[in-house]
């Protein structure tokens, strides 16, 4: 970002283009108030333009011609979600009445804002380090209430602290051994001994907060979960069971479902995406073989595997030659129709495979909340438990392995002829990677990439 670019007004549509009661065109800059001015006509004459106030008026074009009945307010810079100027415009929410006000914006000199645009400044103004820039995405994002008391406290920025503290520790070891390297006869106040001592510390700290990634993830992407079976044996009937919803399409006729039919709900504190598939069998045409196809690259991706079978009618040497190939996932065999006569015995079940059995009836609904608690306890080990800081974010995991993995070399080379110098170039990689995550050190493809994902007006 040029500082001629941040000198600019920008201007974009920040809530969600549709019909609603109200939506708010947003613009941040040194020209935010000016070009308010142009566009807005108060009803009260002269009014005194305070900071942080609503104003009623109209927004009228440069013919004078009325737009809209608005509710406008002017924040002053510096105490602004950007620190620049900005003005939020109240407007009715319709397309006609967002677009044409900000074209209107646009006219009087503003330029459109790129997604995360306002949250980028933010960040370069010093206001939100980096995890809180990324922290309102996630807030935006979160689906459950676990996943959003995680986001809230990464905005406070809670974590871009942590880390900066632990960055600054860092970077006092590192000038501890600067000064030894510098003045060798004050060296022997370096013992390796006592530099171990803080590596240690710094390594206990970032693994605890690295294997948090592994429920952060969850939180963040939520689970897979694959119902597979042969043709007919009620996967799409489970699948609707568990939305609440006729979602997918459920006939007698097997082959019925060709193509994945996908949907999430909560469970356990996390969004669990179950994907309905086409059964498993020798496909009878084109379309059930791309489908059949599908469904073996789902399961390749999925975290958890319900394999369904019919209890009503004898088991096929389909089920556990497919139940053979999945036994190396985490998974449930589900035993579908227990509201029809029986024909299939628990120990021909358990002979197939050694995952835990469920039996269900996705027509009476009969052992669904069951299976619902089986699907928790196998994936999230009964729930999804947080606490103290989580890592959500794939970026932010990967660069303390890559710090948790210099310190660990700097470790190493811990000894009574310790090579200095060499310490020092692990440590100095070790920070890097830390400055990373909090934005302290961080290139511009890396912003660019952050804040790329944002939605527009953010
Ligand atoms: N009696 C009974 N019938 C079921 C049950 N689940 C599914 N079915 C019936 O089995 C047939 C195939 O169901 P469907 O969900 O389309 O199976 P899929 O091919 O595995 O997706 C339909 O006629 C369903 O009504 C059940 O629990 N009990
Ligand atoms: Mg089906």
């Amino acid at each position: 970002m040029t500082s001629h670019e941040a000198a600019d007004t920008i201007a974009a549509i920040s809530t969600p283009m549709g019909e609603a009661g109200i939506g708010i065109v947003r613009l941040s800059g040194p020209r935010a108030f000016a070009i308010a001015r142009r566009l807005f006509r108060p009803h009260r004459p002269r009014p005194a333009w305070q900071s942080h106030r609503l104003y009623l008026g109209h927004i009228v074009d440069p013919q004078g011609d009325i737009i809209d009945e608005v509710m406008v307010t002017l924040m002053r810079a510096p105490y602004t979600y950007t620190r620049e100027d900005v003005v939020e415009i109240n407007c009715h929410s319709g397309y006609g009445v967002l677009r044409r006000v900000l074209d209107l914006a646009l006219a009087a000199g503003a330029r459109l804002a790129r997604p995360g645009e306002f949250t980028l400044r933010a960040y370069l103004s010093g206001r939100l380090d980096l995890t809180q820039a990324e922290a309102v995405l996630e807030v935006i994002r979160a689906r459950t209430e676990t996943h959003l008391q995680v986001a809230a406290a990464h905005l406070q920025g809670g974590l871009g602290r942590r880390l900066a503290r632990m960055r600054q520790d860092l970077l006092d070891l590192l000038a501890r051994v600067e000064a030894a390297l510098d003045f060798p006869e004050e060296a022997g106040e370096l013992p390796p001994a006592s530099v171990q001592e803080g590596l240690d510390l710094q390594l206990r700290t970032l693994n605890t907060l690295a294997d948090s990634y592994e429920a952060g993830r969850l939180l963040r992407e939520g689970l897979l979960a694959v119902i597979a079976g042969r043709p007919n044996v009620g996967k799409s009937s489970l699948l609707n069971r568990l939305l609440n919803m006729e979602r997918a399409i459920v006939t007698e006729i097997p082959g019925t479902t060709r193509d994945l039919v996908e949907e999430s709900i909560t469970l356990g504190g996390a969004v669990v995406r179950f994907s309905d598939t086409a059964g498993l069998r020798p496909a009878q045409d084109r379309v059930e073989e791309l489908g059949i196809e599908r469904t073996r690259e789902r399961l390749g991706q999925a975290d958890m595997v319900l394999y369904l079978v019919d209890a009503s009618a004898p088991l096929a040497s389909e089920d556990g030659a497919a139940l053979a190939e999945l036994a190396g996932q985490p998974g449930l065999l589900v035993v579908n129709k227990l509201d029809l006569p029986q024909c299939v015995s628990d120990a021909e079940l358990s002979g197939l495979s050694a995952w835990p059995l469920a039996k269900i009836s996705a027509k009476t609904g009969q052992g669904i909340e069951a299976l619902k608690e089986k699907i928790v306890a196998q994936t999230l080990g009964g729930g999804l438990k947080v606490q103290g800081e989580v890592v959500t974010q794939a970026r932010h995991h990967e660069h303390l392995r890559q710090c948790l993995a210099y310190l660990g070399q700097a470790r190493g080379l811990l000894s009574p002829k310790t090579p200095w110098e060499l310490v020092a170039l692990e440590l100095a990689a070790a920070i890097r990677e830390l400055g990373e995550v909090t934005g302290e050190e961080v290139g511009e493809a890396i912003l660019d990439r952050i804040f790329g994902q944002f939605c527009l007006g953010k």
